[in-house]
């Protein structure tokens, strides 16, 4: 899992058969994502081939290791893959080698080596209701988060189910499922949502940390802006045909044929954060939308419970015109009905519509 301590990210990437012009792409995403000039990717690149070793424990509680396999996805070399190896990843449940005692012995080793120092990343939700709904090493997974996050200088809330309960906390969350944020309390949080996220969102705030030894400036709900500060719907490519009130009624008529938009086929691009349609996904080729199919919210909290995928956000009477659509956009119209109930309020999830104003669904956090 680890690389000798002499061994760069620089050498690594040659070693993989990964060109400096593919890794000098990735480091241009970072930029953009960033915000920063196009002359800082050389910076950003330089400061990644050298970076020291950050120690990273990694725990995985209540998820369906998805955001691990999210990350890991490919059988030949990434650059995100070895982004991660960039990194010293002491403790991961799913990747280590290590079983049993090796493994716990390990976790406390780095814990005690690292103290104050090391990144802990989780990935799943807690189970509060009955400690013994999930255990490792005869741990419950909410005494391990508490022990483990002591010595942490931040943690990392990786997936959906650690940073908002995902599809553990759905309605009836019979475990009593909560995401870490409401555990802890007393050091940075920062929520990297998606069921699962996206790689190179996941590796992007590594990377922020190793480039620059801080972490990305977060929203109000946790998130780093600079991969969650625009809806899917924001950057969609298919947004000017939702501003001509062009929309696709099935999946399989002419204006699904023509790429026109998926609103009302259930769509939760507009009140769904996160980078898809920008960074994509398989290093780019492609997201949902591109391949047909709306987004799902994944990203956003209680996105199980939105009552419906396919249940569109609004129906609107009349074609959507640019001037309603822009208005909408910026937040600023009339009532419309909705599926995704729970975005405004935990107590709407019963109800399959409900009313509420388009500025309380579509305002940044
Ligand atoms: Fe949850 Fe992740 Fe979805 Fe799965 O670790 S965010 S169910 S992709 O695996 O936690």
């Amino acid at each position: 899992m680890n690389r000798p301590a002499d061994n760069t990210l620089r050498i690594a990437l040659s070693d993989a058969g990964i060109s400096r012009r593919d890794f000098l792409g990735f480091c241009a995403t970072l930029a953009a994502a960033y915000a920063l000039p196009a002359s800082s990717v050389i910076v950003i690149a330089a400061a990644l081939e050298n970076a020291s070793r950050t120690s990273v424990i990694w725990l995985s509680f209540q998820e369906c290791t998805g955001c691990t396999e999210s990350l890991t996805r490919s059988h030949t070399p990434t650059i995100e893959g070895l982004i991660l190896e960039q990194v010293s990843l002491d403790y991961h449940h799913t990747l280590q080698a290590a079983s049993g005692e090796a493994a716990e012995r390990a976790r406390e080793e780095s814990m005690r080596a690292n103290a104050g120092k090391y990144l802990l990343v989780v990935d799943g939700s807690v189970p509060l209701g009955n400690p013994g709904y999930s255990t490792i090493a005869g741990v419950s997974n909410f005494d391990m988060l508490m022990e483990t996050a002591k010595g942490a200088a931040a943690v990392i809330a990786v997936g959906t189910c650690a940073a908002y309960g995902g599809l553990p906390a759905a309605q009836p969350n019979p475990t009593g499922a909560v995401p870490v944020s409401q555990l802890i309390k007393d050091k940075p949080v920062i929520n990297v949502p998606g069921c699962p996220p996206i790689p190179v969102v996941i590796t992007g705030v590594l990377a922020h940390f190793l480039t620059f030894g801080t972490l990305p400036e977060l929203d109000g709900r946790g998130r780093p802006t600079i991969f969650y500060g625009e809806s899917i719907h924001d950057r969609c490519y298919r947004r000017p045909s939702y501003d001509q009130g062009k929309f696709a009624e099935s999946f399989d008529d002419e204006g699904a044929r023509k790429g026109w938009c998926l609103f009302k086929l259930g769509c939760k691009g507009p009140v769904t954060h996160n980078a898809c349609a920008t960074t994509k996904w398989n290093n780019g080729v492609s997201f949902p939308i591109q391949s047909g199919h709306g987004c799902l919210g994944c990203a956003e909290p209680d996105f199980w419970d939105m009552g419906s995928f396919y249940k569109a956000l609004s129906m609107p009477a009349t074609p959507v015109r640019k001037a309603v659509a822009g208005a909408a956009a910026a937040g600023v119209g009339a009532g419309v009905a909705v599926a995704f109930a729970n975005r405004a309020k935990k107590a709407a999830a019963k109800a399959a519509h409900e009313t509420v104003k388009v500025e309380d669904l579509t305002k940044k956090p």
